[in-house]
């Protein structure tokens, strides 16, 4: 469709078909993209283009209004003193979300604290325990009392002085009617101001039926998908959001507490339709920095104007072992994500991570001379360093060679305008490959420390 201006049906079919077969690979139900394939169909053969948009655009708008139509808004979550209650089936990553949404609101600087009312599964206790711990919040449990009602009650009286209390509860096959009458004596008790259905991004079918019950049954204000670092891209969730006529409130993308993201239209319709998602990753990268110690006034921003010295490299290292894994971040990188590094070997971004390790074990062994000017350092030097360090001269020759190259992927950067910037960043969201691996030079070194 580049480059036309007027539509033809064809097109259009073409257009819809690509959707469906992603939709469909995404776990949306039938029902929901047929539905949405009719409407973007429609409305792309009868309404008149904007004088100027071209044919591509146009429908581009179009398929874009209606997926934000079909995924909806994010769960409205004011930030002040509230109660949540979780539920979901077994499994579906209730206790992880409690202490991840707790740590979440504690960096918006409120008070949270979890109440564990799962009196089913012996660690449950322990574990949500150990998570609220590592999160740093407050937690209630009782593992010697066997009643989830009481402990409701309790851990409300104890957690007084919190703001946000979250209610973690038994997982629970809907269908079974004692865990749901549970439930309901739980939520009467609570009182919760929103309660989530915690689902599995790898749900499929089964969600409406859940939906259904859980919302009879205590009313479901949002849902929270789960487990989104995986395969699976939580299509099926949006059944639950629909049956449940509610939104998405927030998404999981692994174990630890951090690796929770409040939901976003944009980058979940990126990731259902198949394409990277730029905003996720430029969030992850902030709140990288933000993490990164500063022991040494350190700013980014300098690299652009000045010189790029080891110490800026490693920064740069640590910065992106803090994004988290490295195929994670990657998958997150327009035209990488199932792409290219679909072709690297499973164990290439173990390997990576080794070698940055390494990295950082050669660079305690510099002084900081070196570390300012890597290009003072010669054959005798590197032998020197290699000994110090345990690391094998090559090691040390790769690491000042990694540091030549992104050195010189960062003079491409500088002197760049910000206009320049955002073309090179369509030129990546479109997928030719114009930025690639090259364009994570900005944040990580193009190509840099992936080899
Ligand atoms: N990779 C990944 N794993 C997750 C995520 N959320 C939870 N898990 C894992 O999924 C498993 C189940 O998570 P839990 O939080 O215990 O699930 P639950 O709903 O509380 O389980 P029950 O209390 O037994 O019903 C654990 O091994 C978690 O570490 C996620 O977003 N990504
Ligand atoms: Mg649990």
């Amino acid at each position: 469709m580049q480059g036309k201006t007027r539509l033809d049906p064809e097109d259009v079919e073409e257009v819809v078909r690509e959707i469906q077969r992603s939709l469909i690979q995404a776990d949306v139900e039938i029902d929901l993209v047929m539905d949405l394939s009719d409407r973007i169909e429609d409305r792309a053969l009868n309404e008149e283009p904007p004088g100027g948009t071209t044919a591509r655009d146009f429908v581009l708008r179009i398929v874009y209004e209606e997926m934000v139509d079909l995924v909806g808004d994010s769960t409205d979550l004011p930030l002040e003193s509230q109660t949540i209650l979780l539920a979901g089936l077994q499994g579906s990553g209730k206790t992880t979300t409690a202490a991840k949404m707790a740590w979440w609101f504690s960096k918006k600087g409120l008070r949270p604290a979890v109440i564990q009312t799962d009196t089913f599964r012996p660690e449950a206790y322990d574990q949500s325990k150990q998570m609220a711990e590592r999160a740093e919040v407050s937690f209630y449990g009782d593992p010697d009392n066997d009643d989830p009602v009481e402990i409701a009650r309790e851990g409300l009286e104890a957690t007084e002085e919190a703001e946000v209390r979250i209610v973690d509860t038994a997982g629970r096959h809907a269908l079974e009617e004692d865990l749901i009458d549970e439930i309901r004596a739980i939520d009467d008790v609570v009182e919760p101001d929103r309660s989530l259905l915690v689902m599995d991004a790898a749900i499929g079918q089964g969600a409406k039926d859940q939906a259904q019950r859980f919302e009879e049954a205590i009313g479901v204000d949002g849902v929270v998908i789960t487990k989104l670092d995986g395969t699976a891209k939580g299509g099926g969730a949006l059944t639950a959001v629909n049956e449940t006529d509610s939104s998405i409130a927030f998404l999981g993308t692994g174990e630890t507490v951090q690796d929770v993201e409040r939901f976003e239209p944009n980058g979940f319709i990126s990731r259902l339709l198949g394409m990277g998602d730029l905003k996720q990753l430029a969030e992850r990268v902030e709140r990288a920095m933000e993490t990164t110690d500063e022991e040494d006034d350190w700013d980014p921003e300098d690299i652009l104007d000045g010189q790029f010295t080891l110490k800026d490299m490693r920064h740069q290292m640590d910065a992106m072992n803090k994004m988290g894994p490295l195929d994670q971040v990657l998958d997150m990188i327009p035209g990488l994500g199932g792409g290219l590094k679909d072709q690297l070997p499973d164990d290439a971004m173990d390997v990576t991570q080794d070698r940055m390790r390494s990295f950082d074990i050669v660079m305690d062994s510099m002084t900081e001379g070196e570390l300012e000017n890597p290009r003072s350092v010669g054959a005798s030097q590197t032998r020197r360093i290699a000994r110090g360090s345990g690391q094998p001269e090559e090691r040390v020759q790769e690491l000042l060679e990694q540091h030549r190259m992104m050195e010189r992927t960062l003079k491409q950067f500088q002197g760049m305008g910000d206009a320049d910037m955002q073309r090179m960043m369509k030129r990546m969201e479109q997928g030719d490959g114009g930025g690639g691996m090259g364009g994570m030079g900005g944040m990580g070194g193009g190509g840099g420390p992936f080899g």
